[in-house]
């Protein structure tokens, strides 16, 4: 019965449409009707098996969203539908994962403690997708892209805040996004990034790329616009350019969960300062005879 109502319609679909266009039509349907991007719910159940809880957040993305979003020079050069990761960290991650590290590790990390925390964890995320015997993976070192890697002045290996935009993890405000502008002409507004749960207390970054998995059929998210009015959006961007100090922008929307004080002083020590930080933080908390 199936079948011949199949038939049916294929026969009034070459009436009605020409055997090409017919064509087309049965082949857009039958790829609309495919799932998403069947391997991606694989990688992102073995990547959070590898990654702490209440610490990381990971979502898949494709390539050619944010090629679509960035200028010539951030292009990253594989196929529009290669599949990758976002992967970013939520504020539990300093005392449930980030401290005991550090405490494991010990103080030779504690110049570039961040940087050493956030690629151990790559490293085994990189690590177990290239052990999934399924799906045969080979990522590279090339394939992971640090959000501190630096290509020059203004240009990280990868500009986050418009991975995590196309991703549909945080909306990236930006003036330009704005009509009519609100400022003068010669001062610099910078753009910044808006969790729909986390606010501004969330820290982005690596994003990997799949190269083996290509998702044709994945559909994209947008983020969530949380700021609904002109006037908030420039309030947002005000206080970031002016007194990010203050921490206020991070809590433009309310949110879940902030910064623990500790974090926070974490976060706002800077190079030598950091270093000194950690070093003091280690001896209260680690408990090293
Ligand atoms: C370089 C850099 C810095 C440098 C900037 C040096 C300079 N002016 O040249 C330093 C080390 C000073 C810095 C500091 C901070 N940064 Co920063 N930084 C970056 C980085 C690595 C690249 C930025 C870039 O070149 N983008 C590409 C160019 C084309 O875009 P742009 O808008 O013109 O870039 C400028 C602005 O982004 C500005 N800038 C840099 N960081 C921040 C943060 C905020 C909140 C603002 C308003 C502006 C700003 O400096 C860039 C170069 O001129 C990104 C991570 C990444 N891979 O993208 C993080 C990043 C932009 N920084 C971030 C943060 C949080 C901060 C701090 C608030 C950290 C803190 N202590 O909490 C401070 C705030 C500084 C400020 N308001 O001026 C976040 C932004 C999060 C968000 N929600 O959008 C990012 C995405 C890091 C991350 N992994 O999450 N940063």
């Amino acid at each position: 019965m199936a079948h011949s109502f199949s038939f049916f319609a294929i026969f009034l679909c070459t009436f009605l449409l020409g055997s090409q266009a017919c064509f087309r039509h049965i082949l857009k349907d039958w790829r609309r009707k495919l799932p998403d991007c069947p391997q991606e719910n694989e990688i992102i159940t073995a990547v959070k098996q590898v990654l702490p809880n209440n610490s990381f957040n990971v979502s898949g993305f494709n390539i050619g969203w944010y090629n679509k979003i960035v200028g010539p020079k951030f292009h990253l050069n594989y196929s529009d539908d290669t599949l990758a990761l976002s992967i970013y960290t939520i504020p539990g991650v300093f005392s449930e994962s980030f401290v005991p590290f550090l405490c494991e590790t010990g103080l030779s990390i504690a110049n570039d403690s961040w940087v050493e925390f956030i690629k151990n964890y790559t490293k085994a995320v990189q690590r177990r997708l290239n052990n999934l015997t399924k799906l045969k993976l080979n990522v590279t070192d090339k394939d992971i892209l640090y959000t501190h890697t630096m290509l020059g002045p203004s240009h990280p290996a990868i500009y986050v805040q418009k991975a995590e935009h196309a991703a549909g993890d945080a909306y990236y405000y930006q003036r330009q996004n704005i009509t009519p502008d609100a400022w003068p002409k010669n001062k610099t507004i910078y753009g910044v990034s808006i969790h729909p749960l986390y606010g501004g207390w969330f820290y982005m970054g690596p994003v990997i790329i799949i190269e083996d998995v290509k998702c044709p059929n994945k559909k994209q998210v947008p983020p969530i616009d949380v700021l609904k009015t002109r006037t908030k959006k420039i309030e947002l961007l005000n206080m970031v350019n002016g007194d990010w100090h203050t921490q206020k922008w991070r809590d433009v929307i309310p949110v879940k969960k902030n910064y623990t004080a500790d974090y926070l002083e974490y976060r706002m020590a800077y190079g030598d300062e950091r270093t000194d930080w950690v070093t003091e933080y280690y001896k209260d908390h680690c408990n090293k005879k």
